[in-house]
């Protein structure tokens, strides 16, 4: 039987079947994730190396639109403190030259840390007022807000407030009791940020965004991560999570450092509103999967290093250094010609000898496209 497919036709269908393809290949949970070699984030020429464990996140500090490089730094022998590296390189290329501690209260931000935590900072606007404020994990458990009271130019920070959480009327100190390593990201896809707290205990709290007060958001009561009807427990423990979409279909995924220095992800396999997870695959850098020499306690912060629109990876661990794995954009571009070149070699065929081979299917797929054909 011939079917005389008109050339524009073959291409309406062409196009259709990549984004079909493209969007199946995006969303396959199998996929894992990949990233290229470790690199470690210097300064001023040097490597970073901070006393005790390394805790890195990205935020603009400055104001100056350019996201700047927090570091925790600390341990049971070193004061927590965090770092602040001024970004003075460009957009996709940041490039430090130095830090300053930041203040509180008028002094170094310090608290007492314990074992493998001085401190897990995260730069947010907690009270929504054009300034960075710093979110704290805490060796012990708890999350601080230090609110930042200076200026666009030169952020200092008010002395700490327990971040609080609960039903209104019964909001209490949020304590996880050891190892507390927030995430600010929405986990419940309704626009507003929420509060995710890894702990030693491998669990992964969330605190629901229940609405603004002057102070900051007012925390819903804490719910676990879940993955196959039950807790997710991170294994290895010391769970450090952050939450970002890592295989590029739109739904933010899981992903975790342990106490062996490992890197988990786990698929979104609910929706953006309802995360469901089921199982974990180690993410690798370069085929291998990542993990940090000893008891690394890996403590990741995704971002777009160099502004690629590809997801990469800032780590901390017990070296105090800040190891970067950036996305690889390759695959799913190979992925993407390979499936496009098949396709021209069937449409080339198809159009020397058109009989319809049964895979493809064009028949149902022109019938759903609304055409009429024998
Ligand atoms: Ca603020
Ligand atoms: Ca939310
Ligand atoms: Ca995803
Ligand atoms: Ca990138």
């Amino acid at each position: 039987m011939k079917l005389p497919l008109p050339l524009p036709l073959t291409r309406v269908l062409l196009s259709g079947f990549l984004s079909v393809t493209m969007a199946a290949l995006m969303a396959s949970p199998a996929a894992g994730l990949d990233l290229e070699a470790g690199q470690l984030v210097r300064s001023g020429g040097a490597v970073i190396d901070v006393p005790g464990y390394s805790v890195p996140a990205m935020a603009d500090m400055t104001g100056d639109g350019l996201e700047d490089l927090i570091v925790g730094q600390g341990d049971g022998s070193n004061l927590g403190k965090v770092r602040i590296y001024t970004n003075v390189g460009a957009a996709g290329a940041p490039a430090f030259g130095g830090f300053f501690f930041a203040q509180s209260a008028g002094s170094d931000l310090a608290l007492t840390g314990s074992g493998c935590l001085g401190v897990a900072p995260r730069g947010f606007d907690w009270d929504a007022d054009g300034l960075t404020d710093l979110i704290v994990g805490t060796a012990d458990g708890r999350v601080l807000f230090y609110e930042n009271t200076g200026t666009p130019g030169a952020p200092a920070f008010a002395a700490a407030s327990p971040v609080r959480a609960g039903p209104a009327g019964g909001q209490t100190d949020i304590d996880v009791a050891s190892r507390a390593l927030p995430a600010l990201r929405d986990w419940d896809g309704d626009g507003d940020t929420d509060l995710i707290v890894g702990a030693y205990d491998a669990y992964i709290r969330v605190y629901l965004n229940n609405g603004m007060t002057p102070s900051g958001p007012q925390l819903l009561g804490e719910l676990r991560a879940t993955s196959g009807g039950g807790d997710l427990i991170v294994p290895g423990q010391r769970a450090a999570p952050d939450f970002v979409d890592l295989d590029g279909d739109g739904v933010a995924d899981l992903l975790a450092g342990n106490t062996n220095g490992q890197l988990l992800l786990y698929v979104n396999i609910g929706t953006a509103t309802d995360p469901a997870f089921a199982g974990y695959t180690y993410v690798t850098s370069e085929g291998v999967a990542i993990d940090l020499p000893g008891s690394a306690r890996s403590r990741p912060f995704v971002t777009d290093w160099n502004a690629d629109g590809i997801p990469d990876l800032l780590v901390g661990a017990d070296d105090g250094q800040v190891h970067l794995y950036q996305g690889v954009p390759e695959p799913m571009t190979g992925m993407f010609l390979l499936v496009g070149a098949a396709l021209l070699r069937r449409r080339k065929r198809n159009r020397k000898e058109p009989s319809i081979t049964p895979r493809f299917r064009w028949g149902a797929i022109v019938r759903t496209q609304g055409e009429i054909l024998p």
